[in-house]
Formats: structure tokens, C-alpha cells, sequence
């Protein structure tokens, strides 16, 4: 029964430290940005060389590799009662332009070691394991976050949507994916959605992404919740021109308009009333990028977050009224506002925290419950299966650039906690 599980201790859980080692570097190489640095955007040719290397780990772990219609790969481990749902864990791979080599891909990498611990400590799994590599966690190449496992969830907008979306050079989402090997028999994304009770629970192995764990010493960290992200395409037009001959007061300057709002941004977010409420302006593109032309056109791109789903939509609502106010004043058009997504945060799941805990413990590790600022598939996987995440420090909380780095020490007590975990939730 759930709410307690059993004892493991006699398991003796050995974590291949140097091969895990080998394998976060060997990722890493596949890559569109010079190392240290890792850029690995959703179905370009390093993204297809990293799923190529992650289904080869799988097959060497002894995992029956699938892919779904848009290149979610799943790695299962048949239980003795197989016909039981089946316990998850999983990441993503692909990553952000010049970013470092463990984001996502520890809960991948880390998963896949977890299941050669559990082989070689001779555990037997009475539900599956099946270890999942998200198809794409990060917007980078479609403005959509946790695309795959936003699929996976049952967003039926998501699958509309993805018949009529594009990418910066004009790509379409199902060419993308057809170059990579994907949706080849047909552009019908129904495939993808889970079916709910797929999984009896899903457990994802992260680092923080955040500097508390390291600064307080804590080895490991035990998700609650993870926060309510948003995201919002704006556009501006103005009438452009010469940046010496027009005179100030006949301008419309799209670019000074798109500099206001980025601080209505930072002015909204530092004045409600929380510091869990965060946001800043990611991407700015203007036109005709000359130094000498007056910006007839502005893009940005905005990321809102919060713990509290309500302040989060309170700011986004506010952001909206300030682009309003902001092109009357100067007389821009507000040619494009676009919510792209206004998610709400997810809890885990108490048995799952309860699990984790457990682990941690039996491992003599001392862990500290809290929130998880960055999103990850977990907010979607929470949608179809009980949640749970596991955390571990990374060097200053640096991520999202090639700095970010994680201790083998780390990086083994990560692994050894998801193993126990999995190997509870198997036998629940
Ligand atoms: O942006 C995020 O929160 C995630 O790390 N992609
Ligand atoms: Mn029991
Ligand atoms: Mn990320
Ligand atoms: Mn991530």
C-alpha cells in the first residue's frame, strides 16, 4: 500500500560515477556552439545526433526504445506484473543557445544510469520502468515550452496548433520534424496525448537551476511545486525613417516603445508585492536593425513567472494594459499582443514526496523540501500522473550558460535517490 514503502536498504546501489561522467561530456560535443557552451535546438542535425546517442544508452541498458509521432523516446524495463501502469522518469536533452551541459540532461543520462544501478543491485520492478526523453523542454525553436511533454498531457490546442506553426526561418513545425524522421506517415499529432493512468507516477531527476542547495549545504532538494510560467510575443509599428534628418517630435519610434514596456515588465514584477514573482525580456528585435534608421518595427518576447497563479496572471494583465498605453502615447501600433502560454504551477504529489524523502533518508542524504522556479516537463506530466522531481546543487545556481556544472558527488547522490524512489514507486 502507498503511503509507506518498503525498506530497500538491502539494495547496494552502485552509480558508474565516471562512465555518467563521460556520457554528460560525450552529449555534449553534440552541439551547434562551440564547448563550453551547448546549443541544441529541437530537430536540427545535433539535436538528431543527441536522440540517436540517448537511444543507444537505452538499448545498452537493456530498455525497449519507442518514439512517439514527434520524436518523444521512451525506454521501458518490463515489470513482473507489466500490466500494471508503469512508473516514469525522464528529462529533456535539447538545449538553449550557449548553455551548459546539465540542464535536462541529467534526468536523462541520470535515468538511464538509475536503471543500470537497480540491474546490477538485482532488483526485480513489479511495475515497468520506463525511462522518457522529452522531445523538446526549452521554446527555443517555436516559442513553445515542454512541447513534448505538453503533448504528451493532452493539449488539444497544442495539437491544432502545431499543424500551422513555424519557426523563425519560416520552417513549419511538421517539416521540422519531418527532417528529423518524425510524423512520416501522417501530420495526425492524436497519436502523442497519454492516456490518463499511463503512468502510477512520474519522477524527474533536475539540477536546482537555483543557488539554495549548494549555499546551505544540502545534497538534495525535494520538489513541492513547481511555479506558474508565462510567456507573450509583442509587437510594435511605427513609420521608421531617417535617424538624422526626422525631427523628434514627428517620430514614432517602434523601438523606444518596445524599451518602455521591457521596463513596465520590471515595474510590474517588482511591484506586486512578492519577490516569487519574476520576469524579464528575453528576446528584442528591431527593424530594420540600422543604426542610422528609426525603428519601424519592435519585437519582444517576455517570460512572467510566480508561484502564485494569480499574481502572475495580475502582472501579465498588467503588461497588457501597459503595451496598450504605451502605443497610444507614442503613437505606435500595437500590431501583435500574443498570451503564448499562461500555465498554471503544479504540486507534487505526496506519496512521491513521501517516497523521496524515504530514499533520501535510507541514503543518509539530508534533503530540503522546496519549490521549483524553473519550469520542466513535471508541470506537464503532473496533468496525467502523480509528480515528483529531485534535485541536486549546481555550482553558484548557475544555468541556461556554460558555466552551469554539477559535482560527481552531486550527480551520484541524484541518481542513487531517483533509483530508490523509482524502485518504491515499482513495488507500491
Ligand atoms: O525556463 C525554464 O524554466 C526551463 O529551464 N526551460
Ligand atoms: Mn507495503
Ligand atoms: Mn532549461
Ligand atoms: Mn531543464
Amino acid at each position: 500500500n502507498p503511503d509507506h514503502y518498503h525498506s530497500l536498504s538491502s539494495l547496494s546501489l552502485l552509480v558508474d560515477s565516471l562512465s555518467l561522467q563521460k556520457q554528460i561530456d560525450e552529449l555534449a560535443t553534440f552541439s551547434d556552439s562551440p564547448l563550453p557552451a551547448v546549443t541544441r535546438v529541437l530537430y536540427t542535425d545535433m539535436d538528431v545526433a543527441g536522440r540517436r546517442y540517448i537511444k543507444n544508452l537505452m538499448g545498452l541498458a537493456g530498455l525497449s526504445v519507442r518514439e512517439d509521432a514527434i520524436g518523444n523516446i521512451f525506454g521501458r524495463w518490463d515489470g513482473y506484473e507489466p500490466e500494471l501502469a508503469a512508473v516514469g522518469t525522464g528529462s529533456h536533452t535539447d538545449a538553449i543557445p550557449y548553455s551548459g551541459k546539465y540542464d535536462g540532461v541529467v534526468g536523462v543520462l541520470g535515468a538511464i544510469e538509475a536503471i543500470n544501478v537497480l540491474k546490477k543491485a538485482g532488483f526485480k520492478p513489479k511495475r515497468s520502468l520506463e525511462v522518457i526523453m522529452f522531445t523538446s523542454e526549452e521554446p527555443t525553436r517555436f516559442g513553445i515550452s515542454c512541447l513534448g511533454s505538453r503533448l504528451l498531457a493532452g493539449s488539444e490546442t497544442l495539437e491544432k496548433a502545431l499543424m500551422n506553426t513555424f519557426d523563425s526561418q519560416n520552417v513549419s513545425f511538421l517539416d521540422a520534424a519531418k527532417s528529423a524522421g518524425y510524423t512520416r506517415d501522417n501530420d495526425d499529432l492524436s497519436s502523442v496525448l497519454l492516456k490518463n493512468g499511463f503512468y502510477s507516477g512520474f519522477v524527474e531527476l533536475h539540477i536546482e537551476q537555483g543557488p539554495i542547495l549548494e549555499a546551505e549545504g544540502i545534497p538534495i532538494g525535494v520538489v513541492t511545486a513547481i511555479a506558474a510560467p508565462a510567456s507573450i510575443k509583442v509587437d510594435f509599428e511605427g513609420v521608421g525613417g531617417h535617424a538624422g534628418a526626422a525631427l523628434m517630435p514627428s517620430r514614432n519610434d517602434a523601438g523606444l516603445a518596445a524599451a518602455e514596456l521591457a521596463l513596465a515588465v520590471e515595474k510590474h514584477v517588482l511591484d506586486s508585492g512578492s519577490i516569487d514573482t519574476v520576469g524579464t525580456v528575453g528576446i528584442l528585435d528591431l527593424h530594420p536593425r540600422a543604426v542610422n534608421s528609426i525603428p519601424s518595427k519592435a519585437h519582444l518576447e517576455i517570460d512572467t513567472r510566480d508561484i502564485n497563479e494569480t499574481r502572475r496572471n495580475e502582472v501579465v494583465e498588467k503588461i497588457h494594459q501597459s503595451a496598450i498605453d504605451i502605443a497610444k502615447k507614442r503613437r505606435v501600433k500595437l500590431s501583435g499582443f500574443e498570451i503564448v502560454n499562461q500555465d498554471p504551477p503544479a504540486l507534487a504529489d505526496s506519496n512521491i514526496i513521501k517516497a523521496m524523502e524515504a530514499s533520501s533518508s535510507e541514503l543518509n542524504l539530508n534533503y530540503k523540501l522546496m519549490v521549483s522556479r524553473a519550469y520542466h516537463d513535471s508541470l506537464f506530466m503532473a496533468r496525467v500522473s502523480p509528480m515528483g522531481m529531485i534535485f541536486i546543487p549546481c555550482y553558484k545556481g548557475y544555468s541556461h550558460k556554460p558555466e552551469e556544472y554539477a559535482a560527481p558527488e552531486d550527480l551520484v547522490n541524484g541518481v542513487k535517490v531517483l533509483a530508490l524512489t523509482l524502485a518504491k514507486l515499482s513495488l507500491s
